[in-house]
């Protein structure tokens, strides 16, 4: 019998455990949305633990920073009673899934992915990481994902296998769609406002969530700023444009609000106000964090009960995904 299926919507999103700590980038585009949909939706949040393999992280590193972005999303208000919050490779299905639409994807197809080209080559892994991205998604049958613009070709590949599996097979994956309630912002690096802020560039363009006060005071009050004095948006402004994202975002104001209430101010007042923002906008996660992170006896609880709830739907998708494909089902 196949467990009740939730009438709300259900979402899936993941992040990368590729760094120390999240950066501001991360929370900004993911995880504040994430938190914030968990009432509305089933909701399934994992670790790309098995995606984070690209980057050939040094293994204790992997364990550690899995475990530790645990507790940012938790400290950042992912609910894991109301979310499903788990490992990727603790559900061993993940990657035989990827297989199996890997079986299905053109090499050409897979080859027109722009990240790939972007990253200027890499592993196999790296190339065919969208497909398993497609299976971490169609796994869970998601109604919709929350992504960015730069995931969009990938949810077309997402929904391009989904379409071909389904009617090769007969109907199996439900199609996904973007996640309508996600706003776009894209923080910049404070060093580079050409380039978005990341994990793996760091240094003093990235603020992390975890980061001290004085660490990000610092790193804004140092904010590469462009010519003039006027605090506004605009694409001739790319700098003070970022910084003014990111102080609607931490005030909850929009930014023509911000843009009035700066006129006629320097940069120097805006910039201090920024930091301030920042600062007390991860104050509580960080202390929220340290507490979480001090019990990884319960953050592992957490993984394991998230990974038992997400085992029972990828068991009943891959059942008939296997059954579907051909595959002998093992004598028990
Ligand atoms: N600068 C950003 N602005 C808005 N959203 C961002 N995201 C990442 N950077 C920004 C969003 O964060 C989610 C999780 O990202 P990920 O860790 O899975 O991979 P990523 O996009 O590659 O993030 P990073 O921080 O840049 O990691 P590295 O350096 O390891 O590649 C995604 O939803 C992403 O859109």
């Amino acid at each position: 019998m196949s467990a009740p299926r939730s009438a709300r919507s259900r979402v899936l999103s993941g992040i990368r455990p590729t760094g120390d700590s999240f950066q501001l980038g991360n929370y900004v585009g993911a995880v504040r949305h994430w938190a914030a949909m968990q009432d509305e939706n089933d909701c399934y949040f994992f670790l790309a633990d098995l995606h984070a393999l690209t980057e050939a992280p040094e293994p204790d590193k992997l364990r550690e920073r899995t475990r530790n972005a645990v507790a940012q999303l938790l400290a950042l208000g992912v609910d894991p009673q109301r979310s499903t919050v788990f490992a990727q490779s603790h559900v061993a299905e993940h990657a035989e899934l990827g297989w199996i639409l890997g079986c299905l994807t053109g090499f050409g197809e897979a080859s027109r992915m722009t990240q790939f080209k972007e990253k200027g080559g890499g592993t196999v892994g790296l190339f065919t990481y969208p497909v398993l991205q497609a299976a971490d998604i169609l796994m869970y049958q998601a109604d919709s994902v929350p992504i960015g613009e730069d995931q969009r070709q990938h949810l077309e590949l997402t929904r391009d296998l989904a379409q071909r599996f389904n009617a090769r097979y007969g109907d199996t994956f439900t199609l996904p769609g973007a996640y309508a309630g996600r706003a776009g912002e894209r923080i910049k690096d404070l060093q580079d406002p050409t380039r978005k802020m990341s994990k793996s560039i760091g240094g003093n363009g990235t603020v992390w969530v975890l980061d001290e006060p004085k660490a990000i005071t610092k790193k804004v009050k140092s904010a590469v700023t462009d010519a003039g004095r006027e605090v506004r948006a605009g694409e001739d402004k790319p700098g003070i444009t970022n910084l003014l994202t990111i102080l609607a975002v931490c005030t909850g104001k929009a930014v023509p609000e911000l843009e009035e209430a700066y006129d006629g101010k320097g940069y120097g007042d805006f910039k201090g106000d920024v930091a301030e923002a920042v600062v007390e906008l991860f104050a509580p996660v960080r202390a929220r964090y340290a507490e979480l992170v001090a019990d990884p006896a319960e953050l592992d609880r957490v993984l394991a009960t998230g990974a038992e709830r997400a085992r029972a739907v990828a068991l009943e998708t891959m059942t008939a995904v296997r059954e579907r494909v051909g595959l002998l089902a093992p004598r028990s």
